[in-house]
């Protein structure tokens, strides 16, 4: 049986984990959102209002469901504008499916320039290839079924960002439906040679650690991973990219590792673990609180990207998924490993936000929250790159969505709005002055889709965070604009607040009102920022002073 091959795409994309679609159309993409508009039962539409949000919304309902996100676009001006938001999904691993119109096979023919293209016709393509795993151009109703098929596994196996393109004269030519490919094999002999292995270091060493990262997120290995620490009597710890994972479990937690950013407790269990197994570890500057070099790499095995490190030596084609199976099979019953480990204590995350007239600082922030999820219960947050984000660390673990080792500005807002999509929950989105002047916009398309999430700006009018690296530039200076008033125009309710009575008011009364986005602009001086941000500004000062002098 065929049907026109833009529903055998949507079908296929529905019965390969997705669960809605973000996108804005152009002339090129019309064709195939008149299909998706049609197969909105299967996978709901969300327009946005400018591309960057969309690729943002996409990449934070991939993280959410752990599945896939889809983000639909039109070729050239559209697609070329969204390859910022790919780059941080590639980068950080969050699998968006990239489905972009494109000048029909017919017209390529003609030889004629076509609007949008930028320098050849396949220059699109070429620029996609550096930032998506796999890629398939839809020109052949014959072949599209299997080259869907084969990249949608690449994209949930390698949890990685693909790009599909399908020229708009082919959207209506019957096609075949997709049948999902089996899994890539994977050598079981290796897998058990590898898990053996990391057993025997683990129990030879005097002080095994768990660092868990990103993902064990993407590939849902949460409880399989909690499970196995319990059962090791390991204590866990997680990266920064890895905050919130586990938080729920009864894995023995140690805390959120930044190497010299963070605690200096949970920095002396890692660093000082004489077996350190990192699962699903992004191994960056920003995970390890520039400091790498402090972990010895003798001492530790890392299981990421479908392969395995143990020392010096490597176990290609060895998914985390079939390690921790491997693993989960030789670890001792509940009670018969390791007595509990002894955890340094965690420091209470600040809470009971003082109601007086004094300015209001990052921590205080932190505590109205904090106060705010002891009421609501646990909030999903989407955070923005700038102190929002190292503000959030002294935030109770919930499911964090943030572009913790990218690091681009721009993500928060419509990021909150993908996880709006993807949960149906109300969100928490936090947000620094300056990345809401990239992407705040969005949030005007809020009232159409139903959502009222609750926006935190910390307006310190300021590009902060570049301040604190250095300090005399005045380009770093930003106006203090009115986003309270600007709120309104944008069909959400905006409190202006800029003293701790104030803050802890507008949180009461954003919480009471779910009938439409509530921005809180937090009015926050100079200079004022969060000991998470001022630790983390400091590591990387002195990881880049000359050698000899650090
Ligand atoms: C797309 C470089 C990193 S942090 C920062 C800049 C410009 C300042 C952020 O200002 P904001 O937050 O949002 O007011 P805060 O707390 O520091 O005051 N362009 C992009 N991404 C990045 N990361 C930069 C520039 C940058
Ligand atoms: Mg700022």
């Amino acid at each position: 049986m065929t049907r026109p091959l833009a529903r055998v795409l949507i079908d296929a994309l529905a019965d390969h984990g997705a669960h809605e679609v973000f996108g804005i159309p152009g002339d090129f993409a019309l064709p195939f959102f008149r299909h998706l508009e049609r197969a909105a039962d299967r996978l709901p539409l969300y327009t946005l209002a400018h591309e960057p949000g969309v690729g943002f919304a996409a990449d934070a309902a991939a993280r959410w469901h752990a599945g896939l996100g889809v983000a639909c676009v039109t070729y050239g001006a559209g697609a070329l504008n969204m390859v910022n938001p790919i780059a941080g999904a590639f980068s950080e691993k969050s699998p968006v499916v990239v489905i972009s119109g494109a000048p029909g096979v017919n017209e390529s023919a003609r030889g004629l320039l076509l609007h949008h293209q930028a320098k050849t016709l396949d220059s699109q393509l070429r620029v996609y290839r550096e930032i998506t795993c796999d890629q398939a151009v839809l020109d052949d109703p014959q072949r599209a079924p299997a080259e869907i098929a084969r990249v949608l596994r690449s994209c949930r196996e390698q949890s990685r960002p693909v790009y599909i393109e399908i020229p708009r004269d082919q959207v209506d030519v019957p096609c075949a439906p997709v049948d999902p490919l089996p899994p890539t094999p994977v050598e079981a002999a290796a897998v058990d040679a590898c898990a053996d292995e990391v057993l025997a270091r683990l129990d030879r060493a005097d002080r095994p650690v768990l660092l868990v990262g990103v993902e064990v997120r993407r590939f849902g290995l949460e409880a399989r991973v909690a499970d196995l620490a319990t059962r090791l009597g390991i204590p866990v710890a997680t990266t920064f990219m890895g905050r919130g994972l586990l938080a729920e479990s009864a894995a023995p937690l140690v805390g959120t590792y930044m190497g010299l950013a963070g605690r200096p407790e949970v920095r002396t269990v890692v660093e000082e673990s004489d077996g350190l197994l990192m699962l699903g570890v992004l191994m960056s500057d920003t995970n390890f609180g520039v400091s790498g070099e402090r972990v010895d790499p003798r001492a530790t095995m890392l299981a990421a990207d479908r392969s395995v490190r143990v020392g010096f030596h490597v176990y290609p084609g060895v998914p985390l998924a079939d390690l921790i199976d491997a693993l989960l099979a030789r670890a001792p019953g509940p009670g018969a490993g390791r007595a509990a480990p002894v955890l340094p204590a965690q420091p209470d995350p600040p809470r009971g936000l003082i109601a007086d007239d004094a300015p209001v600082h990052p921590r205080d922030i932190a505590a109205g929250v904090n106060d705010l999820f002891a009421e609501t219960g646990p909030m999903p947050v989407a955070a923005d790159m700038g102190d929002c984000l190292f503000t959030a660390m002294d935030m109770v673990q919930t499911p964090l969505v943030a572009p913790g080792y990218y690091a681009t500005m721009g993500f928060g807002v419509p990021a909150g709005m993908g996880v709006a999509a993807a949960s149906g929950r109300r969100p928490l989105i936090l947000v620094g002055d300056g990345a809401f002047q990239m992407t705040g916009w969005e949030l005007a398309t809020c009232a159409r889709h139903g959502w009222a999430p609750i926006v935190v700006v910390f307006n310190n009018a300021s590009w902060e965070m570049l301040r604190t690296f250095q300090p005399e530039g005045r380009y770093n200076d930003l106006d203090v604009l009115p986003f309270a008033r600007l709120a309104a125009g944008l069909g959400g309710r905006g409190y202006s607040v800029s003293t701790r009575a104030e803050l802890a008011a507008a949180l009461r009364e954003a919480r009471a009102d779910t009938s439409r986005f509530q921005l809180l602009d937090v009015a926050i001086a100079r200079g004022e920022i969060s000991d998470t941000l001022a630790r983390f500004v400091a590591a990387i000062k002195q990881a880049n002073r000359p050698l000899g002098t650090r």
